[in-house]
């Protein structure tokens, strides 16, 4: 069995796959069904051995097809939402090799051997339960240390399964559907409980009376005009403007914001779902799950999306972005949430790579082709992706020079983000040259942080803030989020506290959308606007609340400051948004809503 795993193992990861890195975890995994082999009696531990074997040959050479066509793992949600993708083009039978076969060679030949087996003497009680116990002890210790391992270089990775073909090959393809399945039972029984009817109802009255996005000034602003929205992978807010040996690093952008709507205090909101939950706030502004990645969980949902909104204004919506589909679940993700179409890395010739793949060049550039000719009005939204940590594809970056900082994570990513600018800038360029500046709204935000907390240190020295703090951690994480109007209306830089919740809402307003069940606000219209984070903290632009610290810092003065009845009153807020936000995404009750 070990043997056939490590053949899927060397199937799905040719370039680096190592037999030293997979074979441990993979006789860990064996251990474990041997060890529940051996608590039977002689005859009926071969029975379940050899029951096991056909199982686990099975699933391998079932796992084996899949990739062939799908680049990706089977997993329970994969199956529950097979409808959903339509029907495979190519039939399984062209996917067969007759390699796979082999898999099957020792199951016909082992009853011969088994056989011979049965001559062995009969174990004790006692030295079956004590040889059970050893064997599942090893087997279990050494399968629970690799997971947890991999949950510390890759934290998230294994509540949220974004990368499931990285935990196969990790883990080998028998952990990783143990843990697929894990996860499902935790799924599901979140959601089994039902939500009584009043429970409901107080929510569903909530986006009624706490009608945060009434009618106000550029309402109505975008009819008729296409919506492009770029997602910039990492863009974090400190690179604009800012210059480094005397050159800006976002050249382009730079001028951009000088002729669109600029917020300065525009804060990504991501949870474990990462770029999928900035996909999933501005599409929806509903807040990431609690724990896991929405995108996975609950993709079955109803959603009254975005793209959903602008059909019945008679738009067509398309996603694009250069990596493969199922990765954040997007093949999935994408359909519920209403776009007519989603053109991932397989719709895109792959002709030149930056850091994680198709890059940004090239992916903009055949991005334009296919936006030109769609039918107006429209509904781009791209997702870009050479700027993606860790920043290590200096040579492809081109040669911004960041002195001190070269070769540091830091001065990786100024080198990322530079090529990135250049690319947006090109786009830009194009777009204008095709008239279509003039007839669409343009929105370009970073969808999460590029510098990690153990980094700290140097970017508060690149910033020139010395002993940062905890509020000052909080404060750079902000995105900038630029919205271009046609001949450069409404430009200027607005400085209101908010977040990618308010994105849609704000969009809302302008393309006069009937979108009711929305955690955010329009941030051209509000006043007060609380910016809600996953983890419990919250900003209303003058107190930030740091929910891991338990502490309100005075932003001004950055100095702590005690409870006061309004500062009690948006805590509970936050936490109500939170947990209503929980609660229609675990019921599914956007369907409920819309059918009462
Ligand atoms: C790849 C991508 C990266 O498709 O969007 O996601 P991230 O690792 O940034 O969450
Ligand atoms: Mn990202």
């Amino acid at each position: 069995m070990s043997i056939k795993m490590l053949v899927y193992g060397s199937q799905i990861q040719i370039q680096y796959f190592s037999y030293k890195r997979l074979y441990p975890k993979i006789l860990a995994s064996i251990l474990v069904i041997c060890g529940f082999g051996l608590i039977f009696k002689k005859r009926k531990r071969i029975t379940f051995l050899y029951i096991s074997s056909i199982v686990l040959t099975s699933l391998i050479f079932a796992d084996l097809i899949y990739f062939q066509y799908f680049r990706d793992i089977i997993s329970i949600s994969i199956l529950e939402n097979g409808l959903l993708l339509g029907p495979v083009k190519s039939s399984v039978a062209s996917l067969l090799k007759w390699q796979y076969f082999l898999l099957f060679i020792d199951i016909v030949l082992l009853p011969g051997i088994i056989f011979k087996l049965m001559i062995e003497k009969e174990n004790t009680l006692k030295v079956r339960i004590i040889s059970t116990v050893v064997v599942l002890a090893i087997g279990l210790g050494y399968s629970a240390k690799y997971v947890y391992k991999l949950s510390v270089e890759q934290p998230n990775l294994i509540t949220t399964m974004y990368n499931r073909i990285y935990i196969a090959e990790t883990l080998g393809n028998l952990d990783f559907h143990v843990l697929d399945v894990y996860n499902f039972a935790y799924r599901t029984i979140k959601k089994g409980t039902p939500l009584p009817i009043g429970k409901q109802n107080e929510i569903k009255h909530y986006f009624g009376d706490n009608n945060k996005n009434s009618e106000g000034i550029l309402n109505g602003d975008g009819n008729g005009k296409n919506l492009i929205v770029i997602q910039v992978e990492a863009l974090q807010q400190f690179v604009i403007n800012k210059t480094l040996n005397g050159k800006e690093i976002t050249p382009n952008l730079n001028a951009w914001i000088k002729k669109s709507a600029y917020f300065d205090n525009y804060f990504y909101q991501v949870s474990a779902g990462n770029t999928s939950d900035a996909e999933l706030m501005t599409n929806n502004s509903l807040y990431p799950a609690s724990q896991g990645a929405a995108a996975y969980m609950y993709c079955k949902n109803d959603f009254d999306s975005l793209p959903k909104m602008l059909e019945k204004k008679g738009y067509t919506s398309i996603a694009l972005h250069g990596f493969r589909g199922d990765f954040w679940n997007r093949n999935i993700m994408n359909k519920a949430e209403g776009y007519d179409k989603f053109y991932s890395e397989s719709s895109f010739k792959v002709d030149d790579v930056v850091g994680l793949g198709l890059s940004d060049k090239s992916f903009l550039n055949q991005s334009l082709n296919i936006i030109r000719n769609q039918k107006q009005p429209f509904f781009s939204f791209l997702v870009t992706l050479s700027s993606h940590y860790p920043f290590d594809d200096v040579k492809n970056y081109g040669n911004f020079n960041t002195s001190e900082y070269e070769g540091t994570l830091l001065g990786n990513y100024i080198k990322s983000i530079h090529y990135t600018d250049e690319q947006i800038g090109m786009f830009l360029k194009k777009l204008d040259d095709s008239g279509l500046t003039k007839d669409s709204i343009i929105v370009i935000y970073g969808d999460h942080y590029a510098i990690p907390k153990n980094q700290d240190k140097s970017l508060y020295k690149f910033l020139n803030i010395d002993k940062g703090n905890d509020l000052n951690w909080m404060e750079l994480q902000k995105v900038p989020l630029i919205i271009h109007f046609p001949d450069n209306k409404n430009s200027g830089i607005y400085h209101a506290y908010s977040g990618e919740m308010d994105l849609y809402p704000t969009l809302s307003n302008l393309y006069n959308l009937s979108s009711k069940y929305m955690f955010g606000s329009d941030i051209f219209n509000t006043k007060d606007n609380l910016v809600v984070f996953r983890n419990g903290s919250f900003t209303d632009g003058k107190v930030f609340y740091l929910s891991q610290l338990d502490k309100y810092y005075d932003i001004k003065t950055g100095e702590a400051i005690s409870e006061n009845s309004k500062i009690l009153n948006e805590k509970s807020l936050t936490q109500k948004e939170l947990e209503y936000s929980d609660d229609i995404l675990n019921h599914n009750l956007i369907k409920k809503f819309n059918k009462k």
